[in-house]
């Protein structure tokens, strides 16, 4: 059985999601978004900095968001949502999947902690301005990309859980807005409502 260590509100939305796109069985260990569980010396066993997501199957254990999605359609694939090395999709899959935690969630994770994590007198507005400026130039190839499509490479893939995860949050941060970004915009509200992606967002 599968058991995803989960928070709401957290990069863990994105295995949940995955693993009810596939339709698979699993557990859900719901920890609050709080040190009292993250940092517990149960959970800092599952992963030594404290953090989520992390999966076990059996007696496998495996963390890094894009780490897990590869895990669950390389082991339990139930048809598909990752295209073939000899698709021509392929590189552009995978370079969207990577592009999340690579380029992306940086400048969001640092407007996250000057926005919502540090208390107001310790948030800094020149290095929140910085990264929104800096998320926005990482959005702009990703909203031409997108362009006429209804999912990153076309049809909804794995890469969507990822780069579509950040889209959602970041149109939350108010980085993706219909002024800025009208396509990203639409990408995120098209996303909601995959009954999945709503299901993983309000667990
Ligand atoms: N690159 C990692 C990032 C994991 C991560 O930082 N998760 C956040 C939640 S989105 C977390 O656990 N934060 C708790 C903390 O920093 O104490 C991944 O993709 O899984």
């Amino acid at each position: 059985m599968l058991t995803l260590h989960f928070a709401p509100n957290s990069r863990a939305s994105r295995s949940l999601w995955l693993l009810e796109e596939l339709g698979l069985e699993y557990e859900l260990n719901r920890m609050d978004f709080h040190p009292k569980d993250l940092k517990s010396d149960e959970h800092r066993a599952r992963h030594p900095l404290g953090r989520i997501p992390v999966l076990d199957d059996g007696d496998v254990s495996i963390y890094e968001s894009g780490a897990i999605a590869e895990y669950i359609l390389e082991c339990h694939k139930n048809g598909g949502l990752k295209p073939a090395s000899n698709d021509p999709r392929f590189p552009e899959y995978l370079q969207w999947f990577h592009y999340c935690e690579g380029m992306v969630m940086p400048p969001v994770n640092t407007i996250v902690v000057h926005t919502i994590l540090l208390p107001p007198e310790r948030q800094d507005e020149t290095v929140r301005g910085q990264a929104e400026r800096l998320l926005a130039k990482a959005w702009a190839p990703v909203e031409t990309a997108i362009e006429g499509r209804e999912y990153l490479i076309g049809d909804f893939s794995a890469a969507d859980t990822m780069l579509g995860h950040a889209c959602i949050m970041s149109k939350r941060l108010g980085i993706v807005t219909d002024e800025a970004f009208l396509n990203l915009s639409a990408y995120a509200d098209r996303l909601m409502t995959r009954p999945a992606c709503a299901k993983a967002f309000s667990a």
